[in-house]
């Protein structure tokens, strides 16, 4: 059975908005109220997955199962369990939902690159704070409603990357994709794209069809959410990988002297030709077909939680430089690359739907400042 939102309960949180003087952006989805403040005792430390005992990865993808297992809440029509909540939530949010209708501008940047559609919250200031707490998010749905114990595990790609051999596999042959029933499993059968499918003409992929080891086999797990409901699939492209998460464009990012730079860095321009580490896990993972460089619905690969969480902890290393400045700075587009206008703010606002209360970005900036409670 699916939750549905009723008029009540919706005209009853929009009151709470209006009453708290919460101001209401255009288009913008109707806020919840702010999860209340707690105190973050005993935060769980995040590891990366080679860091982790063989039961604590067991225990992580038993967990994600579960998760899989357990009724949906977010309200959100073709979302059945609570691992398909996050991803449509995620899918929900898209720059295009937000923003583009009511920009003319962003329009035709939008047709032309394609590549904006791909990511919620994607080339704005608030991207990598609002993907932190969609994250923490689930790691709390791991935690709290399956009994996961550990933190929300990450990947860190910068140590599989190898920038001198890019068409090298290597990087896809480890223990975090390997074959056995407690890793992410491999690459798709290969299937070559139609031209419809890949409008950015990415070239290099190695698959594309269902994933056939591993945790999530079609026996065992299913993509609910989004237009391409069934297996999972991955599409292996590792020019990509090996240049997107090369160490040095890690270290690029970590060297950036502000957060509207940091945050810029990550994602750079929507194109091939400029090497991001963001990108890196989405299409060198997912390619042109896979699920994890699919539009909206990239969290439909499980995989998508470990690299979000690696992006994360690189955040997280940016920011213990310099904490003082670094956990009181945020800035950046409110509309998606709309740099020189309207930049974010610490009181600026983001939601998760019905999966957690609205948070500020000051709020995110913390890793444990109660609203979230994690650390590396
Ligand atoms: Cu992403």
């Amino acid at each position: 059975m699916h939750h549905h939102l009723s008029l009540f309960s919706l005209a009853t949180s929009c009151l709470v908005v209006l009453t708290a003087g919460v101001p209401l952006m255009p288009g913008e989805p109707i806020p919840n109220e702010p999860r209340a403040p707690q105190i973050c005792r005993n935060p769980p430390k995040r590891l990366e997955w080679r860091q982790m005992s063989q039961s604590q990865q067991k225990s992580y993808i038993d967990a994600v199962m579960c998760l899989t297992m357990t009724e949906s809440k977010s309200g959100i029509a073709r979302a059945i369990n609570r691992f398909d909540d996050h991803q449509a939530v995620h899918s929900v949010q898209t720059p295009n939902i937000h923003w583009v209708v009511s920009i003319p501008f962003i329009r035709p940047l939008v047709d032309h690159l394609g590549y904006l559609r791909t990511f919620a919250n994607t080339l704005q200031g608030h991207f990598i704070l609002w993907h932190r707490y969609l994250v923490a998010t689930y790691e709390t749905a791991l935690r709290e409603e399956c009994g996961y114990e550990g933190g929300q595990p990450y990947w860190d790609w910068s140590l599989d990357a190898n920038p001198h051999e890019p068409n090298s596999m290597a990087a896809f042959s480890t223990d975090v994709l390997g074959p056995g029933r407690y890793s992410f499993g491999g690459n798709g059968d290969f299937v070559a794209p139609t031209p419809e499918q890949n409008p950015l003409n990415l070239t290099g992929g190695t698959g594309g069809g269902c994933v056939r080891d591993g945790a999530f086999t079609p026996d065992r797990f299913r993509v609910n959410y989004g237009p391409d409901p069934g297996c999972l699939k991955r599409d292996f492209t590792p020019w990509v990988l090996n240049s997107f998460a090369d160490p040095a464009r890690v270290q690029e990012v970590l060297d950036q002297p502000d957060y509207a730079s940091f945050a810029r860095t990550i994602e750079k321009v929507p194109t091939f030709d400029a090497p991001n580490i963001h990108g890196g896990g989405h299409f060198g993972v997912g390619g042109v077909l896979g699920t994890i460089g699919n539009a909206e619905n990239s969290p439909g690969d499980p995989l998508f939680y470990l690299h979000h969480g690696n992006l994360d902890r690189v955040l997280w290393m940016w920011q213990q430089k310099d904490p003082e400045t670094r956990l009181n700075q945020v800035g950046g587009p409110v509309v998606p690359m709309d740099y020189g206008g309207q930049n974010v703010t610490l009181d600026f606002t983001v939601n998760l739907g019905e999966l957690a209360g609205d948070a500020t970005l000051k709020q995110l900036l913390d890793t444990q400042s109660g609203v979230l409670c994690y650390t590396y």
